[in-house]
């Protein structure tokens, strides 16, 4: 399993003295994801109940075709956050020549990165370190079109309206006559999120507990996955998905010599997921400096792709 490096475990330590020193607890979600932590969340984007992905495969098929022709083969994929890397194949074609996989866990899209090539041996394929919650600078040597790629919703991840600054520097970072291909998860009855973050193999529990481990083994501290609980929950007037772990007794650790204390029953925040309309998301898109093209939805209307053009 590859290691995370010392100034990432650095970035952690740092982060979480910030954020535990504050009255509510979080964890920023970008956390999630070392080695380990993009394996089980691409183990949750298999589960039936997930339909993040599903939803968002079946929009990619149907547009792939419209999406190819307004392109042509003059263009550079720049993905944030790509993971897995598994969407992108629905849009690549022998024409385009470049893609750029953007994300935090540089050696897992390295190893994702090679399983590409395989399938498409002329694509140029250059898997850049990112932490794409600041703003990201390109080489300036990248050819054609930049078309951005920002799936599974994440833009609905960040915390104090922080997808403002996001979709901002995403402009900044594509540069002009650029495009971003965005996913966005639509509200809809509570139940369907009920059961997509609390699926019954608990990949989402797995996912969120993974963080204890990764404290464990990157801040020495000496935490049991058993003495917490993950709940997840719908919270209407924010118009999304919460999910924290619990505490299950008081606890006490230190990061970086300082103390902090989980008290029995605290909840620590560990992701939200912010939920659009059509209006809320296209409000958002147009007040960040971005024109709205083109939506599709899905079948059952749960979910959405936006093209947008800087
Ligand atoms: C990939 C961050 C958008 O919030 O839906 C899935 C992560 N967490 N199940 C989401 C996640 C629990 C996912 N994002």
């Amino acid at each position: 399993m590859p290691k995370t490096s010392i100034s990432e475990i650095k970035t952690f330590a740092r982060e979480l003295t910030i954020n535990f020193s504050k009255k509510k607890k979080i964890i920023p979600s970008k956390f999630h994801y070392d080695f380990l932590g993009s394996i089980y969340f691409d183990k949750i984007t298999k589960t039936k109940e997930y339909y993040v992905t599903n939803s968002e495969i079946e929009i990619l098929r149907k547009i792939s075709k419209q999406i190819n022709q307004l392109f042509g083969n003059k263009l550079t994929y720049v993905e944030f956050g790509s993971g897995a890397i598994d969407k992108i194949k629905i849009l690549l074609s022998s024409k385009v020549k470049f893609y750029i996989p953007l994300d935090i866990s540089l050696d897992f899209i390295k190893k994702e990165s090679k399983k590409l090539l395989k399938i498409f041996p002329k694509l140029k394929i250059s898997p850049t370190y990112c932490d794409y919650t600041n703003y990201v600078k390109l080489s300036n040597k990248i050819p054609g079109i930049k078309v951005g790629f920002f799936l599974g919703s994440s833009i609905g991840n960040f915390y104090n309206n922080g997808e403002i600054n996001f979709l901002k520097n995403a402009k900044k970072t594509l540069g002009k006559n650029s495009y971003l291909i965005i996913g966005v998860d639509l509200k809809k009855d509570k139940s369907i999120f009920k059961k997509a973050y609390n699926d019954p193999s608990n990949s989402a529990a797995k996912f969120n507990l993974n963080l204890i481990t990764r404290m464990n083994t990157e801040l020495n501290t000496n935490l049991a996955i058993k003495d917490f609980e993950y709940v997840s929950n719908y919270n209407n007037r924010k118009g999304a998905v919460e999910s924290f772990i619990q505490s299950k007794k008081k606890q006490t650790i230190f990061i970086n010599k300082k103390k902090f204390i989980f008290q029995k029953g605290e909840y620590i925040q560990t992701e939200i997921s912010n939920k659009f309309t059509i209006k809320s998301f296209s409000n958002l898109a147009n007040n960040t400096g971005w024109k709205v093209i083109k939506s599709w939805k899905d079948k059952r209307k749960y979910y959405s792709i936006f093209l947008l053009q800087s």
